[in-house]
């Protein structure tokens, strides 16, 4: 059944190369990463700026949640030409911890706690977390002045100039190599999460940077985690993706936006890039914005790359998804929970146990 609905959206074959030929190896499928990931970038989201070490600075916040956490107020100062940068970060993690796995969140707010971050109860779990508000790296407009965008632009933007998201996640990545930095972190168990827009850069960061093990993209919908060809009823096109938000993407992106069958990859292509690591897609019951069939098919899409490498991709039923499924059993995960889009406590008690059953020592 589910095959039916995915050969309804004739998406491309993720293992079909330019040249014609098929690839049925890990080797074969490296270069071809290296291939959708060319093309996302330099069709959809916009190059990476260059990789700047930012100076840290270090401040212990005296809230510590009845002496149970340590708080630290970060900032991380980028330099670049005669342009600089100071973007704030806050690390958090249980008193005394060595070697736990972390949760790097991309928020709307640099709030601790965030109603889209229940601090303690992540904290009562074992988990370390840090997380910075996006808005402090640039902007959410199109203004590329300011911010990181104003560090790195340099004249008028280019075809495959950087848009916002790649900016968000360009920062998730400069947050990782200072994770590298800390003892408090397993590096082979730091998650990347976001929600919405923010959740289309989770997905993002872990599609360019290997380092994180895991993705979860909270309602991500187009352009996130949902197939752009053939958008449900009620659900997000590209083109009205970026007839609103124009400057998350690269400026080409809007020369295939009004027919997404012109693309040469679909979002199932971004998933690809995660294997054969972790990647959860939260959905919401009500958010047909969202379009839950189509982040479903997308797992369902990506998940023969996890199979190339030996791992359980997506383990879900042949059916289109219902209200309180959660999958993940396999390296692909799924859930749709009741309500409405947010990032509620429901969904991080998901990713919560993806990331411990997964990573149990
Ligand atoms: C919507 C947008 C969605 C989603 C959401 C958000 O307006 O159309 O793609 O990203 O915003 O980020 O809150």
């Amino acid at each position: 059944m589910i095959n039916q609905e995915l050969q309804k959206r004739s998406l491309p074959d993720l293992f079909l190369r330019a040249d014609g030929t098929r690839v049925t190896d890990v080797p074969g499928w490296e270069a071809q990463r290296a291939y959708w990931r060319a093309l996302l970038l330099s069709h959809e989201y916009g190059q990476l700026p260059p990789v700047v070490q930012p100076a840290v600075t270090v401040s212990v916040n005296p809230i510590n949640f009845a002496n149970k956490v340590v708080w630290e107020t970060l900032r991380f100062t980028f330099s670049y030409g005669s342009k600089s940068h100071t973007v704030p970060a806050q690390l958090i993690y249980p008193r005394g911890a060595k070697g736990i796995p972390f949760f790097v969140m991309i928020n709307f707010r640099p709030d601790i706690p965030d109603r889209y971050l229940p601090v303690e109860e992540l904290i009562d779990n074992g988990f370390g977390i840090i997380t910075f508000c996006y808005q402090d790296v640039t902007s959410d407009d199109g203004d590329f002045s300011n911010g990181l965008a104003g560090v790195f632009s340099e004249g008028e933007r280019a075809e495959d100039s950087f848009g916002k998201i790649t900016l968000w996640a360009y920062m998730a990545m400069r947050v990782m190599d200072y994770l590298e930095t800390r003892e408090e972190a397993d590096l082979h168990c730091v998650a990347v999460a976001g929600h919405s827009r923010l959740g289309k850069t989770a997905l993002l960061t872990a599609a360019l940077d290997q380092r994180f093990a895991a993705a979860f993209s909270n309602d991500s919908g187009c352009s996130g985690a949902a197939i752009s060809r053939g958008t449900c009823a009620d659900g997000e096109t590209t083109a009205e993706i970026f007839k609103r938000f124009p400057y998350w993407f690269c400026p080409r992106y809007e020369s295939y936006v009004n027919d997404p069958t012109t693309l040469p990859f679909d979002q199932h292509a971004l998933l690809s890039l995660i294997a054969p690591r972790i990647v959860g897609v939260g959905a919401a019951d009500e958010d047909h914005w969202a379009d839950n069939d189509s982040q479903y098919l997308c797992c369902v899409a990506a998940s023969p790359v996890w199979d190339l490498y030996g791992k359980p991709g997506f383990l879900a039923p042949d059916r289109l998804p219902a209200i309180g499924d959660e999958f993940t059993d396999g390296n692909v995960g799924f859930h749709m929970r009741a309500g409405a889009h947010f990032f509620s406590r429901t969904d991080w008690l998901v990713y919560m146990r993806t990331m411990k059953k997964h990573f149990a020592k």
